[in-house]
Parts: C-alpha cells; structure tokens; sequence
C-alpha cells in the first residue's frame, strides 16, 4: 500500500467509526496522545519508543503535517501497523501544528486527550500524574506546568521565558481566577468529548492560546500539575520562536472576545 492510499485507508477508517468508537482496539481507550510530526526525524523514533513505554491505556494518533525530512516515511514503514495503539494521519502539505492538532481532535476516540511533541522536550511518563486529576468527574482540563517545579525550566531562553511569563500573566488578567502558571505548556489534557465541542480556527501556534481561553470561558477550570521540562535548542530542531510570542499574545486578545467559544 502506497504512502496516500494508506492515508486514504486511515481516514476511511475514521470516518466509518460511529461515534467515538475505536477502529481497531475492543475498548475506548483511557487518553489519545496526538503528536503532531513536521520534520521531526532525529527524535521521532526516541519519543514514540517514549509513549510506548507510559503504563496507562493509551492510543497513540499520529499527524504527520506534510514532513520533507523523512519523518513521513519512518511513520509509515516503522510506526504504523506496528502496535494496534498506533495510528497514522498524514496532510499532503504543511498546515501548521494547530492543524495537525485539530486533524487529531477529530479522530481522537480515547476518554482524555494529550498533545505530545515530536521531541523530546517533555517527559511521557508525566502523563500519569495529569491523568490522575481526572478521577474527579468535574474536572474537564490539566495542564502540565514547567514552571511549578522550577521558577526557570532547563535550557529555556531568556527571551522564551519572557514571552511565557507574558503569556501567562496576560490570560490571568484577562480572566481574573483563572490562576494558572504556563498557558503556552505543550501538556495540554482534556476530556475529549467536551475538546470536540469546542469551535477551533487557529492553524499554527495560536492553538494554545485560542483553547485556553475558550476553555476558560465555558466555565471550566484549569487544573494544574508539576511536569519536567528541557527546551531544544534551534539547532536541535525547535521551531517556535519568541517572535511567535506576538502572534501567540493577540490570539489571547482575539479569542477573550471572540463570539464563538
Ligand atoms: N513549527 C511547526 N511545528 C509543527 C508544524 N506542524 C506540526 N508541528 C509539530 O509541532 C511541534 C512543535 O514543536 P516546537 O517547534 O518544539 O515548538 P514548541 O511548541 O515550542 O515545543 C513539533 O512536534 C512539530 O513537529 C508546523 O507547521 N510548524
Ligand atoms: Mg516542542
């Protein structure tokens, strides 16, 4: 089967799930992790042996977002089809990774849902601690803070602590209580059936700051547990810059007054 017919293969599947149903796997799984994958190939391998190795109930969706680098094809020869926890997702072009995480909200069938980064910048393991929040049924949002076991994570630049802080300063003066210490984390879990009731529009790197704030305005709390955190450096393949701080920042403003959320 070529690279697009098992994509077409893949999205068929999907759309033949009826409702939430797992296509593949007897149960619904416990979390969806999505990894959104543009030209990720020296870590790829690494993180997805990673998630493997996390002892929770799991359904690993991968979304590879139009890679050039190679990472597309070790997707398709040596992480699909090899563990019916996997599936792969691919778009032809690159979208963006608030695209390839909306590709995944629609595909995700487990109870929670987690983004996870082609890298290696965050720990799997950690998943089982933010899981834990949610043995209290109200609870519909945790994020991972970097910043609540460190007051300056490992190998984060000075400009990206800034922007962080900034982030997170203005979301908590936008809505007065939400209290949170890192809007722009990565470990974003949420129970996935109120995820896909949420309107989305960002494409890139405005997806943390549109779902937090929209989450924020329904209603829901935004809990928060200690995880470990080492930056990439660009050399090692990071993409956001601070500069994507601006874009990140007016998000905020748009998505706090926004009709729809
Ligand atoms: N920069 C970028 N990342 C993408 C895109 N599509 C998917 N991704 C993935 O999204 C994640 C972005 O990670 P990174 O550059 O480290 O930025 P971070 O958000 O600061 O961790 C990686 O897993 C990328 O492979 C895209 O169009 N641009
Ligand atoms: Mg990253």
């Amino acid at each position: 089967m070529g690279i697009h017919e098992f994509a077409t293969w893949q999205i068929q599947c999907a759309v033949e799930q009826s409702g939430s149903e797992h296509p593949i796997l007897a149960k619904k799984p416990l979390l969806t992790v999505a990894v959104p994958v543009f030209n990720e190939l020296a870590t790829l391998l690494e993180i997805h042996k990673r998630i493997l190795s996390v002892p929770l109930d799991l359904e690993i969706l991968y979304v590879d977002d139009g890679s050039t680098d190679g990472s597309r094809e070790v997707l398709m020869e040596q992480i699909a089809g090899t563990d019916a926890r996997v599936r792969v997702v691919l778009h032809d072009v690159n979208q963006g990774k608030g695209a390839a995480i909306m590709t995944a909200i629609e595909h995700a069938a487990g109870e929670l849902f987690i983004v996870q980064d082609a890298d290696l910048e965050y720990e799997p393991l950690d998943y089982v601690r933010l899981v834990e929040v949610f043995n209290k049924p109200a609870v519909q949002v945790v994020y991972g803070s970097r910043f609540l076991k460190r007051r300056h994570p490992e190998n984060m630049k000075l400009t990206n602590w800034l922007a962080n802080r900034i982030l997170t300063i203005t979301t908590n003066v936008l809505v007065p209580g939400a209290g949170i210490s890192d809007e722009a984390t990565c470990y974003k879990v949420f129970r996935t059936q109120m995820l896909k009731l949420v309107p989305l529009h960002a494409r890139r790197f405005d997806f943390c700051p549109e779902i937090t704030m929209k989450v924020l305005r329904r209603g829901h709390a935004i809990h928060e547990v200690p995880i470990s955190y080492s930056a990439r450096t660009e050399a090692q393949g990071k993409k956001i810059k601070w500069t994507d701080a601006f874009d990140a920042f007016s998000a905020l403003l748009r998505y706090r007054f926004s009709r729809d959320y």
